[in-house]
């Protein structure tokens, strides 16, 4: 095919590279772009295959098992969790693109040193979820949300950081698992990219991804059922008893690694849960740098990601490690987890 005869969907080439991808879609939907956002985002997944390739020789040069030290959320910390987020704080601090910084690993904001220029993105981050899978194995993440800067001092803010979801430019995730994929969205569609170790780049593997409208699996840590509240226990119930709106039981699926759990609905449709319980009352899982991006790709996939009662999008941030509980997947099966915490709203 001659160059010029690539039509619009050329960015969308099965085996294209993100590099290409990226480029091609600056090009096509933003010609005068500067190219910001196209460069930061090559810088984060530079950050993405170096962690890929430190979790996979992980267990031979023993960076698993844990540091010894807690986190601000009072977590034991693994070793890979502070490379990770070691890494992506150099590779993307000295690019010129962001004002500041928030990971899950850390309680205030990360600034920009001074000797490095301001730009005008905000990332927030968790470096690698599901980390106390490490150790067996099991498919891990790390989450990124990306939204313009609104103040306009000589440094980022707080508030830069504590904006709602729906600024979002853009969001996804990488995953480590028997291969490493990232996923992401602009708001121009869910795309996925499966790195090629052999050349170093991730190539579009799974373009224009629509979530199911409906599922068949259900994901949740039912060990928590006693204490959940009671729309909580009804839906399970429903979900795992022909008493649903699709008169047949749902499987159930829970790794306990978030991003492992919420790409596997995303392509075979599905629900997963944490919701709020009497040990997490506000939920567990975190707005800025795991709920909020997934939110935004399930979105744009199709999908629907709420508390049970509010849009997550719509949520203001009220601090940088701000739970929510979470309700995210396939529309109908999001929409029929809602009508029990509206039924108990109304009771
Ligand atoms: P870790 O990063 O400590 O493994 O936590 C993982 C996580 O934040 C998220 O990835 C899981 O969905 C969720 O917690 C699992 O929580 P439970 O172990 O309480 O089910």
């Amino acid at each position: 095919m001659a160059l010029d005869e690539l039509n619009h969907d050329s960015e969308k080439r099965i085996g294209i590279s993100f590099t290409e991808h990226i480029a091609e879609i600056q090009h096509r939907l933003s010609p005068a772009a500067r190219g910001e956002l196209t460069s930061l985002l090559l810088h984060l997944m530079m950050a993405a295959k170096i962690i890929s390739r430190e979790t996979r020789k992980a267990a031979l040069v023993d960076v698993l098992g844990l540091t010894g030290r807690t986190n601000v959320q009072g977590e034991k910390v693994q070793k890979l969790d502070e490379y990770a987020d070691d890494i992506i704080i150099r590779h993307l601090r000295y690019t010129g693109h962001l004002c500041v910084m928030s990971s899950e690993e850390h309680e205030d904001t990360i600034q920009i040193p001074e000797r490095y220029a301001l730009g005008n993105y905000t990332l927030t981050f968790d470096p690698l979820d599901g980390s106390s899978n490490i150790d067996a194995n099991v498919s891990i993440g790390t989450i990124f949300s990306i939204q313009r800067r609104i103040s306009d001092g000589t440094t980022g803010t707080r508030e830069d950081i504590l904006q709602r979801g729906k600024n979002q430019v853009c969001a996804g995730y990488v995953i480590y698992g028997p291969g490493t994929i990232m996923v992401y969205t602009t708001g121009h569609g869910v795309h996925g990219f499966t790195l090629d170790p052999s050349v170093g780049e991730f190539l579009l593997s799974h373009p224009d991804i629509h979530i199911p409208e409906e599922g068949k699996i259900y994901s949740v840590n039912e060990g928590n059922y006693f204490n959940w509240e009671a729309p909580t226990r009804q839906l399970v119930d429903a979900l795992k008893s022909s008493n649903n709106y699709r008169g047949k039981p749902y499987s159930g699926r829970y790794i306990g690694s978030l991003v492992a759990d919420f790409h596997r609905n995303l392509l075979y449709g599905g629900i997963f849960l944490y919701p709020a319980d009497s040990k997490h009352p506000s939920g567990k899982l975190r707005l800025l740098p795991e709920a909020n991006p997934l939110a935004l790709v399930v979105e744009h996939a199709g999908g629907l990601a709420t508390t049970g009662s509010q849009r997550i999008l719509d949520i203001e941030p009220r601090r940088l490690h701000h739970r929510v509980p979470l309700i995210i997947g396939s529309r109908k099966d999001v929409e029929f987890a809602e009508s029990f915490y509206s039924k108990e709203a109304e009771a």
